[in-house]
């Protein structure tokens, strides 16, 4: 009888001196399984109660116990030291210096593309005007039909496009937005710009971009005439360039406006004498505007001889580069810091 408790303590004493072996998580785990387990050698001892008379049985059970009591212990305390030197090792490999000085990020600036378009809307919105949003990706339907522009029209060439399939595109101008502001008027007056995305297959140069940012401009009502137009333009601009900038209103044609005007700015680089900028003229071009066709307006669900309006399409980039004299369109695109921070707020 006495044997079976000798042989307790033995494996209980053997186990803990093997304790000595663990050096890290991986044995740890090895030793949890080994020693600890119900199919552990201590844990198969129990078994052998049955063979013990009655009165000894419970003495066995403690003496049991006790042993898996002192190989707990001995497992806790090792378990916690191993944690311990995990964590002291861990804090001494991502000490930090706090006395170091910080990065220094560099800030950029609010692109002068934003900074503008911000602008334009300011002003249109401090006139009365809603601002409207329409889709990137366009359908021929709204980009060219609704805009008096029939399949084979020359005028869709100068606009020539990116098709996703052959009756949807990425538009060409804001102009759709036109069509789609006074579908959801029906028939009522209505005053909207709508900023937003156009692109074409034009050839990248200093004043031209494939992908390139309008503001397109609509009003429709009662007795507006060209007047209203040149009033409302004229305003827009001394706005955006000051009392001396030079303007130049200039007889146009877009199938959509009838008559149609293009207003040229003078250049931000040679104040009007010609340079490469301007390709020689002294004038860069900002927009195209004029009164809307009447073709448009009934397409639109608006009687011409009773209804009457304006629009106009901006180009925010031109804008942008005779408001801050930037020589290159394509340094709005290419996020060079050099560039940005001069528009810092700072
Ligand atoms: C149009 O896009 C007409 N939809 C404008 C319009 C609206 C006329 C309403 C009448 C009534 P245009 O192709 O001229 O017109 O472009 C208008 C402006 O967009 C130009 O004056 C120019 O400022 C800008 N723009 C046009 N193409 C480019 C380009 N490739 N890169 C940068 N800006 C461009």
């Amino acid at each position: 009888m006495s044997e079976i408790f000798s042989k307790v303590s033995q494996i209980k004493d053997k186990i803990i001196s093997e304790m000595s072996s663990v050096k890290d998580e991986a044995s740890l785990k090895e030793f949890q399984e080994k020693h600890l387990s119900k199919k552990s050698e201590l844990s198969q001892l129990m078994s052998e109660i049955k063979n013990l008379a009655n009165e000894e049985k419970a003495k066995f059970g403690q003496c049991m116990n006790e042993a898996r009591a002192a190989v707990n212990e001995a497992f806790q305390k090792k378990a916690q030291e191993i944690n311990d030197a995990l964590i002291a090792q861990k804090l001494k490999r991502e000490t930090i210096d706090i006395t170091l000085p910080g990065y220094n990020y560099k800030m950029g600036g609010i692109n002068p593309f934003y900074l503008v378009q911000d602008e334009i809307i300011d002003t249109f919105v401090s006139m009365g005007y809603e601002v409207k949003e329409g889709p990137d990706v366009e359908s021929d339907y709204y980009n060219f039909e609704r805009m008096n522009i029939p399949a084979n029209h020359p005028a869709r060439e100068m606009q020539d496009s990116f098709y996703i399939n052959p009756t949807t595109l990425l538009r060409t101008h804001t102009s759709p937005e036109q069509a789609r502001a006074m579908d959801e008027k029906g028939g009522k007056p209505l005053m909207m710009i709508c900023p937003g995305k156009c692109f074409r297959r034009d050839d990248d140069d200093v004043t031209h971009s494939h992908q390139f940012g309008q503001i397109e401009g609509l009003v429709v009502g009662k007795g507006i005439t060209l007047a209203n137009l040149k009033g409302t333009l004229e305003l827009f601009i001394r706005k955006m360039f000051g009392e001396k900038r030079e303007v130049r209103f200039r007889g146009s044609y877009f199938p959509f406006t009838e008559p149609s005007v293009e207003v040229d700015v003078t250049c931000m680089n040679c104040g009007g004498k010609g340079c490469p900028t301007c390709k020689g003229t002294g004038y860069i071009e900002i927009l195209g505007a004029g009164m809307v066709h009447p073709n448009v307006l009934k397409m639109s669900g608006y009687d011409p001889k009773v209804y009457s309006g304006f629009a106009f399409g901006v180009g925010i980039e031109r804008v942008a580069m005779l408001r801050y004299g930037i020589d290159d369109i394509r340094k709005i695109y290419q996020g060079d810091v050099r560039f940005i921070e001069q528009f810092s707020r700072k």
